[in-house]
């Protein structure tokens, strides 16, 4: 694990299971339609357990880019944030500015919520392929603009399940900061 400060926000980039985060809530790369799906949409609704999936549902649709919010359930965490990061086709349909807003909306999300801290995996770069050195880099940008005014929040975890995207996360964090 590597922790870096970003002005008063401790960030923890990890390579782990989401699943298993004791954090305050962990965010759900979820779909639009808010039906329970695969990859870590899929993992978090088995750890939940079955009550999830029908708190997920009855939230959905959604736009992409936006975050809700349910029970925990049957995880460590006690909330689950559910956001639609977009799915990319070539770059040219707001992909960018909907991936930041997936971020920033769950934080936001958080802070209202008045949670001290929150879990994210890497969104939108499993199937919906986004290509995962620009989401990298988007992220970054994201918190150092949520870093300004927190509120609440103090502790972000970044958990990768796959150790090449945590590599990629080490290295550019490692970079700018
Ligand atoms: N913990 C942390 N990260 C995980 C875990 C886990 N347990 N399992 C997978 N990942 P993806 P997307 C990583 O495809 O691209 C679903 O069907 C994975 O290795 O889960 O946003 C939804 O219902 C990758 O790095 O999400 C949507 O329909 C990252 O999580 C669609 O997929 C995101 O991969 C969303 O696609």
């Amino acid at each position: 694990m590597k922790t870096l400060l970003l002005n008063s926000l401790e960030i923890n980039i990890k390579q782990s299971d989401i699943t298993k985060e004791t954090t305050d809530a962990i965010v759900n790369a979820a779909n639009k339609e808010m039906i329970p799906g695969g990859g870590v949409d899929g993992a978090i609704n088995r750890a939940a357990g079955p009550d999830l999936g029908s708190a997920q549902r009855k939230l959905g649709p959604i736009e992409t880019g936006e975050a809700v919010i349910t029970a925990g359930f049957a995880l460590p965490a006690k909330y689950v944030i559910h956001t639609a990061g977009p799915i990319w086709h070539d770059g040219a349909n707001d992909e960018e500015h909907e991936l930041a807003a997936s971020y920033l909306n769950s934080l936001n999300l958080a802070k209202e919520h008045k949670l001290t801290s929150i879990s994210f995996p890497a969104i939108s770069t499993g199937v919906y392929h986004f290509p995962l050195d620009l989401a990298v880099k988007i992220v970054f940008e994201t918190l150092t603009e949520f870093s300004q005014n927190p509120g609440t929040v103090q502790v972000i975890n970044l958990v990768n399940f796959d150790s090449k995207t945590n590599v990629v996360y080490e290295k550019y964090f490692a970079m700018k900061l």
